[in-house]
């Protein structure tokens, strides 16, 4: 069974692997981020954040009763008709507070501050619950609005759904998206927010075919999954199919299913296992995400850079071409004995040199941000070449593509100081070398240091989450309630 001192040791290796993170981040990605414009690293508050599971999924397939049964009480109103339209942040508080979103999204001490851009709308939508149960000193839950048929969120919610969504599951450790019987993915909105929302993300996703208590027969059973599959081959571009949780959260007053329910209860077991395992795979992906950030910093920089090297060889080119020419018409002038000709020529020189600057070199900035396609095949032929890695590269540059562009054609290709080789160096080790071996290591501390040694089981209560702990350190920025 695991032990306190273990949790500590555990959260401490996590501390460390925090902390080694934020210095990648701190040098060299950040400078090197300035320098080309790219994105902001995460800050502080968002590397100390709790690991968060999001719960999703089409209105009454159940997350709501999930999240009371995962803490032991009634913390979320159920109910057969559509019940949440808002989104409710489940975190720790040692008594019982609920606050509404003007609050939340304004604390600077919440990792919620981002969410203000979507609007009012949005804002009165969300609710922070403050709870005592000690699943939530781990994980912080994020319970969603149902998901309806008609896919009309902008106009039928009031705000941007399908953002909200990827807003939040971009920041999730856990994406649970749950599913029922009578809607096995045919929900407008559900395959709206697939396309939208989760795309890039399937590592972290869990899908859950809820309340298989009642199916009454094998042959429901069989047909409502093999619809959830069908509909789920149309919205998630993978070749294999991603595991399903075939589960049910008992629930006082419904009739007994005619199905056994053992695998239906051993699938929640693993289902909560997952979720407890939440804190360990938010290092992986803050891995995975430090990688992704280091990687297309990379595309970035190295485009804008090869970019603005075109433009400087074009301008010494040009230069060296008319300082020969001048040279070859002043000594000639001074052959023939035509000294007259040479404030002509130094005239002519200068309205050259202006030509250049302000007619030649321009367009050929303005040119440049158009052939960033052709300068990142150039950059990376070699790699292009072996096939495996040829989709990602690609994929991954048509992400940074528009950003790259953008900032090349505002800022101007020429206010680029040229990369530093030690720079490119650094950065290269840190993709090539650090950052996986940044992962293993990760993953001999937690094989060291199991954090679910035991197997997972159901809470009776909420002291059955208890991860015996009075400090999480790492993880209290986001916890904390607001002042
Ligand atoms: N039989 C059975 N009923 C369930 C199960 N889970 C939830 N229910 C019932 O289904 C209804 C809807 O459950 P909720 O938890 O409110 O569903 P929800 O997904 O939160 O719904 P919205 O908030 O509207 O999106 C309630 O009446 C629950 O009692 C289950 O596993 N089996
Ligand atoms: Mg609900």
């Amino acid at each position: 069974m695991k032990t306190a001192k273990g949790d500590h040791i555990l959260q401490h290796v996590m501390e460390q692997f925090a902390d080694r993170i934020r210095d990648y981040y701190a040098d060299p990605l950040a400078p090197l981020a300035d320098q080309f414009m790219y994105r902001t690293p995460p800050t502080v508050g968002e590397l100390r954040r709790p690991p968060l599971v999001l719960l999703l999924g089409n209105h009454s397939s159940g997350k709501s009763t999930f999240v009371n049964h995962l803490l032991g009480g009634t913390v979320q109103k159920t109910g057969v008709a559509p019940t949440d339209d808002g989104f409710t942040i489940i975190t720790h508080g040692p008594v019982e507070t609920d606050r509404d979103g003007p609050a939340v999204v304004g604390n600077p001490d919440l990792p919620y501050e981002g969410l203000r851009h979507f609007g009012d709308q949005l804002v009165s939508h969300i609710r922070l619950k403050l709870r005592p149960a000690e699943l939530l000193r781990t994980v912080t839950l994020i319970d969603s609005p149902g998901m309806i048929d008609e896919a009309k969120a902008e106009n039928g919610r009031g705000f941007d759904f399908p953002g909200v969504v990827r807003w939040f599951a971009e920041r999730a450790d856990i994406v649970m998206m749950f599913f029922d019987p009578d809607k096995p993915g045919t929900t407008g909105e559900t395959l709206q927010v697939f396309r939208e929302s989760l795309g890039g993300i399937d590592h972290k996703l869990l899908i859950v075919l809820n309340k298989t208590d009642q199916f009454q027969n094998l042959h429901d059973f069989a047909r409502a999954y093999g619809a959830l599959c069908w509909n789920l081959g149309k919205v998630i571009p993978r070749k294999d199919l991603p595991m399903i949780y075939n589960t049910f959260v008992p629930v006082a007053g419904q009739p007994a299913s005619a199905l056994p329910l053992d695998d239906f209860e051993n699938a929640r077991a693993d289902l909560i296992g997952e979720l407890r395992r939440a804190p360990t795979r938010r290092m992986d992906n803050q891995i995975t995400q430090l990688q992704g950030f280091a990687e297309r910093l990379r595309l970035h920089a190295l485009v804008i850079d090869a970019a603005a090297n075109r433009l400087r060889r074009a301008r010494e080119r040009s230069y060296g071409i008319l300082v020969l020419l001048l040279i070859a018409l002043g000594g000639a002038a001074f052959a023939t004995g035509m000294v007259v000709a040479l404030p002509a020529l130094a005239a002519l020189a200068a309205l050259a040199a202006a030509l250049l600057e302000w007619v030649a070199l321009p367009r050929l900035r303005k040119r440049l941000p158009d052939r960033f396609d052709e300068i990142f095949e150039s950059l990376h032929d070699r790699e292009l070449l072996l096939r495996e890695r040829a989709e990602d590269l690609r994929a991954m540059w048509a992400e940074v593509a528009p950003r790259a562009r953008e900032v090349a054609e505002k800022r101007g290709l020429q206010s680029f100081a040229r990369m530093k080789w030690a720079d490119r160096t650094v950065l290269d080790e840190l993709i090539r070398d650090e950052i996986p071996k940044l992962r293993s290591e990760l993953y001999d501390a937690l094989r060291d240091n199991p954090l679910d040694a035991h197997p997972p089981q159901d809470p009776p209560a909420e002291s059955a989450m208890a991860v015996a702990s009075d400090d999480p350190l790492p993880l209290r920025a986001g916890n904390r309630g607001p002042a």
